[in-house]
């Protein structure tokens, strides 16, 4: 495949990937991975504006290293296999043990216990930009891609606090997956992000005593929250163990219950000004700002577009 391929290629790749070739998904996902590859993507998003978008929810699995986070999505997924009859989940794991040039390598990290020919399940990993796991710049992308041809997607990010935040902004529903507390501490309370979460998970629940627990302590700390914050109710509590098949059922149930609540415009905005206060700081998202104010927003490359023909014409006047 070429740097820059023509929209035959890409057509051919996408149709190839509607038809559930994972080999076709994949270069196409690598493909938006290349980070000069602009024009690609646009040609990309222009193709693929003619399919219908399969996609029912997105949800985000974050938490604790080590919590479970792919243990608990491998079961989900298997449950999922016996659930529905012939709908698609893609996986996509942020990864911060592999490194950018590495691509998506399995790592330590990766514990996905899911039939690698199964048909109805497509696995990927991306490296993260950040150390402890946070978003890479193209995760967005590829999930926009991945929601053409999947009903739903599920990312899996470690790390709870920032990672929590940037995560459910591309989301319809946020998981949130806790270990048992071992002391009566729950040092997360402090982090401001409890009212993120749509739902919590204390996964690891071999142990009844143990579980029960750490149930009470954080249905504690929960409504606690919620007079602080006004709220008129907690979320959803639940207990699994991976281990002894505890809760599987429940969860996933509850999951696919739920409904997009995305606008997906204000989600491409919000996008578009992540990539842009990373790039070119406060000044680009001023000019941005601007640029949305005058002109209806279309579609992220669309405003991508005409935003780096501001910033190309006010850099050349410089000069
Ligand atoms: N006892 C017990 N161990 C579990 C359970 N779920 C996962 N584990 C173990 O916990 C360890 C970490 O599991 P992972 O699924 O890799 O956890 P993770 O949250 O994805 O880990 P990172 O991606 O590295 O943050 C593994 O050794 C699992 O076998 C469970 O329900 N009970
Ligand atoms: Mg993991």
């Amino acid at each position: 495949m070429p740097i820059q391929p023509t929209t035959q290629e890409l057509s051919f790749l996408i149709q190839k990937s509607s038809l559930g070739e994972k080999y076709s998904l994949a270069k196409l996902i690598s493909l938006l991975e290349r980070s000069n590859n602009f024009f690609t993507r646009k040609e990309i998003f222009y193709i693929l504006k003619n399919l219908p978008c399969k996609n029912k929810l997105t949800v985000g699995f974050t938490g604790t290293p080590g919590a479970g986070k792919s243990s608990l999505i491998s079961e989900l997924c298997k449950e999922f296999l016996y659930k529905t009859v012939n709908e698609k989940v893609a996986i996509v794991a942020i990864d911060p043990s592999s490194s950018i040039s590495g691509g998506s390598i399995l790592g330590d990290r990766t514990r996905f216990t899911i039939p690698p020919r199964e048909e109805r399940i497509y696995f990927r990993s991306q490296p993260s930009q950040l150390e402890m796991g946070g978003l890479n710049p193209y995760t967005y992308h590829v999930i926009r891609v991945l929601r053409y041809f999947f009903e739903y997607v599920f990312i899996e990010t470690v790390g709870i606090g920032q990672n929590e935040i940037e995560v459910s902004k591309i989301v319809d529903y946020s998981v949130l997956i806790l270990q048992p507390f071992a002391g009566d501490n729950i040092q997360f309370i402090k982090s401001g992000i409890m009212e993120v979460p749509d739902c919590f998970v204390i996964n690891k629940c071999d142990e009844k005593e143990l579980a029960s627990s750490s149930y009470h302590m954080l249905l504690n700390s929960l409504e606690f929250l919620k007079d602080t914050l006004n709220q008129t109710q907690i979320p959803k509590i639940y207990q699994t163990s991976v281990l002894k098949k505890i809760g599987i059922q429940e969860l996933l149930d509850h999951i696919i219950q739920q409904k997009p609540k995305k606008d997906k415009k204000l989600e491409a905005i919000s996008q578009l000004e992540r990539w842009v206060k990373n790039e070119y700081g406060k000044w680009g998202l001023h000019l941005l700002q601007d640029l949305l104010n005058k002109k209806k927003f279309e579609n992220y490359e669309t405003s991508e577009e005409e935003f780096l023909n501001i910033i190309n014409s006010l850099l050349q006047k410089k000069n």
